[in-house]
């Protein structure tokens, strides 16, 4: 360490003791600090929520020293950074998990708890930030988590919406949405950094023009210009130094008033300009898997990439590095295309802002990116009318003509006279209306595409990314998604969390694959009661709850059977439906019948203009409404659909699961993370070879895995021989029941118009193959029924499943895209004792 500047000898005194102390009375002293001088509220006024904010404050406070720290070092070392690149981040509520990383968990709840407070109505007050849709937004905060906690340094950058993704509300058992006001109360998380930030241009036209050494350059002359606020939260590592950052961009105006055109006497034209400019970071589209194909949209996309870009410049040069050092200082990670317009504007900002020649930038840009893949569905892949493009951003369509141009060469040179080929393979399609091909673009533009499960790494070779394989084989490569053991057992199942570190210690929390140390424990009854007490009692709260919020009695004794994930027919929420009507119709015909009690649980949202997926939700509600108050069925089924799905409603659902379905059509679900973040929980799975299921079987044993449909070649198969949905219709019975009980107008008043959309669809198109798979489901739930009522044996399963889910911690995950993408290592952070240093 250097010797101290005079700065660093005032903050050392300055500093104040009582901001980083953790003891019990300290934590209870700054608490009433905070409820006094920050939220200005004596006690006799405050609410539950002030509680929160001075709790959290208080929070922040301990955390300033990490992140500080952490910053200081970052920027003497010049430390090579991951810049992880997401139009999403669902991060969820940020008080629990940071007690947690920073080790205070239990020192806090005891001070609140003898201050008189419930902890729990704490924690419960903090509004999520609900900044993406599902498993893509959700993946990049538990990848967050992670690179805090093996110490490497990243930031995550990303748009600050202001409304994160709608609240879902049943109305007749029919979605309806609410705008998501996450920002109402305030959010102690964030520090705004406004002297950081960035002017992003917009529209308008490019000329050229020759410099002061007579060089050829181009100019874009734009007709708006928006202003990136920057707003930093803190991510801290788990036990460790490290608190990295995540940084928001919001959208402003440059002026807030256009006096030009106040001056003209035109206020109001003034305000709009206002208006327009903050649009850009006022929404996040709710679309999960379906490009929405708009104009703001892209502004969206643009926006937070050039926010982010010029940032990195300014890092680079704050360090005194040279801009042909880019790539060495950073590695960028475009989590799906939706950042992939980074290619084109790393490209201008090298070429027309830094001066550097084609070749050398095109070297530095393609130095620098790296894509993960997230989908096969046709209708993700995203593309821009080349017009649309080209009015927002005309310098960057010239970019991308001319890597084209480059590009197509290259594929002429390897495949002469293959037509066809450079149609496939240009960034332009021109097979109709021209569109601007974003996944060709980002594989062009970067040294490594990764998809997100083995099965779909394979897939992306075979289909969707093909040519590109071909062309650049060793571009490509797997990285299985992860989850955070930190937010998905230690925070929302603490008990389960305690019964493991009871017997193996704690180290299993960063070094996942330790648990299978409890493995033998598997075998040892005293440990299985334990288990299985925890799993009941958890179940017993979630019970509780559904009861208090929609009136339901669920029995905690039942088999929870559950399904929760973004609303998608490729998700096939219907095929579960179809196994509740049989077993419905069953017990009808047969009342003495009987089965394994059980209760559905379904959760989630569907994207507002999907209208399918929103009857599809309809379609559970209404079979509860039956089902739930049925006398004749003697208790033994519930169906509940528990509304707005999102981050603090999972932590609570995943631990109390007895059964995790993952039934999606094999082939479609690119990974999951659902599915690991259950079997981690000690819920069975109930899947198919789809995705990480695959994975997730191997690791577990196909013995504790109930696997049952149609193989993704099968798929492909039973399709290029001409599927005929109906003809299983029509030889199955049991089937030709279930859909003809929906039909009939018996889950809705006798309209039998109502499912007709969603029935029709399965039998005279079927595109996921619900009917083709629909009795093999069958037979397997049947086992699976059977297998629960040995309740020892099903809590081996449970155990085996648990303490074999080693290898899907994100830290895993983390770790291979550092040593086979990002060539980062990790960089610990030593703290300064400003103490010491003032002392
Ligand atoms: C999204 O959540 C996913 C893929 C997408 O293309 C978009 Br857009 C959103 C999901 C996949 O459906 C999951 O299978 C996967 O686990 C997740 O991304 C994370 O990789």
């Amino acid at each position: 360490m250097d010797t101290p500047s005079p700065v660093d000898v005032a903050v050392s005194t300055a500093l104040d003791k009582e901001r980083t102390a953790t003891d019990i009375e300290s934590i209870k002293r700054a608490f009433l600090n905070n409820l006094f001088y920050v939220q200005g509220k004596p006690v006799s006024l405050a609410t539950q929520h002030d509680y929160y904010m001075a709790l959290a404050y208080l929070v922040r406070d301990r955390m300033l020293h990490r992140w500080n720290g952490t910053a200081e070092s970052y920027t003497q070392h010049r430390a090579r950074t991951v810049c992880y690149l997401s139009a999403e981040f669902l991060m969820g509520p940020h008080l629990g998990n940071n007690l947690i990383n920073m080790g205070i968990y239990e020192p806090v709840r005891q001070a609140m708890e003898e201050l008189g407070l419930n902890f729990d109505t704490l924690l419960a007050q903090e509004e999520e930030p609900g900044l993406g849709n599902g498993g893509l937004g959700r993946l990049a905060a538990c990848y967050l988590d992670s690179l805090a906690s093996l110490e490497v340094p990243s930031v995550g950058y990303g748009i600050r919406y202001e409304f994160g993704i709608f609240e879902q509300d049943l109305r007749d058992g029919w979605q309806v949405e609410r705008t998501d006001k996450w920002l109402r109360y305030g959010n102690p998380w964030e520090v705004v950094r406004p002297e950081w930030s960035v002017e992003v241009k917009l529209g308008g036209y490019t000329e050229t023009y020759t410099d002061d050494q007579d060089r050829y350059r181009v100019r874009w002359v734009p007709d708006r210009e928006v202003l990136g606020v920057p707003y930093d939260t803190p991510i801290l590592g788990y036990q460790v130094n490290t608190a990295n950052t995540l940084r928001l961009w919001k959208a402003e105006a440059i002026e807030s008033f256009d006096f030009a055109v106040f001056n003209q006497g035109n206020y109001y034209g003034a305000v709009e300009q206002k208006v327009a400019s903050e649009n850009i970071s006022k929404v996040l589209y709710p679309n999960d898997e379906k490009t929405a194909g708009k104009q703001l949209r892209l502004e969206q996309q643009f926006f937070f990439v050039s926010c982010s870009l010029q940032d990195m410049f300014r890092i680079l040069k704050g360090q005194g590095m040279a801009v042909e050092q880019f790539h060495e200082k950073f590695a960028i990670q475009l989590n799906d295309t939706h950042p992939a317009i980074a290619a084109p504007e790393l490209m201008r900002l090298l070429l027309d802002e830094h001066g550097l020649d084609w070749s050398l930038a095109w070297e530095i840009t393609q130095k620098t990116l790296a894509y993960t893949n997230h989908t096969l569905l046709p209708e993700a892949l995203e593309k821009w009318p080349v017009s649309l493009f080209g009015q927002l951003l005309p310098r960057h369509l010239q970019i991308i003509y001319e890597i084209n141009n480059r590009f197509l060469d290259l594929v002429r040179m390897k495949f002469p006279k293959d037509a066809a080929r450079l149609a496939r393979m240009s960034l332009i399609d021109e097979s109709g209306d021209r569109y601007v091909r974003m996944a060709n673009l980002a594989c062009v533009s970067s040294h490594t595409i990764n998809g997100v499960a083995a099965l779909h790494s394979e897939l992306l070779k075979e289909t969707v990314l093909r040519d590109f394989y071909e062309l650049f084989p060793e571009k490509f490569c797997n990285k299985t998604n992860g989850v955070t053991p930190r937010r998905w057992m230690v925070l929302s199942n603490p008990r389960l969390s305690t019964l493991i570190t009871s017997r193996i210690g704690d180290r299993w929390i960063k070094h996942l694959d330790e648990l299978k140390a409890i493995e033998p424990l598997a075998d040892d009854a005293g440990f299985r009661a334990e288990w299985r007490a925890i799993k009941q009692s958890v179940k017993r709260e979630l019970a509780g709850r559904i009861h208090r919020q929609h009136g339901i009695l669920v029995d905690p004794a039942s088999l929870f059977d559950v399904q929760v994930k973004r609303i998608h027919e490729y998700k096939r929420q219907h095929l579960n439906v179809l196994h509740i009507v049989t077993l419905y119709s069953q017990l009808k015909q047969n009342p003495s019948l009987d089965i394994t009690p059980r209760t559905f649980i379904f959760s989630g949202k569907a994207a507002p203009g999907y209208h399918m997926a929103k009857l599809m939700i309809k379609l559970v509600t209404a079979v509860g409404d039956m089902v739930n108050r049925d006398p004749d069925l003697r208790n033994q089924l519930k169906v509940i659909f528990l509304p707005n799905y999102n981050v603090t409603n999972s932590q609570r659902i995943y631990p109390a699961s007895d059964l995790s379905e993952q039934i999606s059509t094999a082939g479609f679900e690119a990974s999951g993370t659902g599915n690991m973040k259950f079997a981690m929980n000690g819920a069975l799975t109930i899947g198919t070879l789809d995705g990480a299921n695959v994975e997730i079987r191997d690791a577990v044993g196909a013995e504790n895995f109930f696997l049952f449909g149609l193989t993704a070649p099968e798929v492909v198969a039973l399709k290029a021989d001409g599927y005929d949905p109906y003809s299983y219709y029509q030889r199955h019975p049991m089937l030709k029941d279930a859909i003809d009980l929906i039909a009939s107008g018996h889950f809705s008043h006798g309209d039998g118009d109502l499912f007709k959309p969603l029935l029709d669809k399965l039998l005279y198109h079927d595109p996921f193959m619900l009917l083709a798979d629909y009795q093999a489901y069958i037979d397997c739930q049947e086992t699976v029924g059977r297998a629960y009522s040995d309740a020892d044996s099903w809590t081996r399963m449970a155990i085996l499943n648990s303490v074999r889910m080693g290898s899907f911690s994100s830290d895993r995950s983390i770790a291979e895209y550092c040593s086979d993408i990002w060539k980062v290592n990790p960089f610990p952070v030593g703290l300064v004792d400003y103490g010491e240093i003032g002392g």
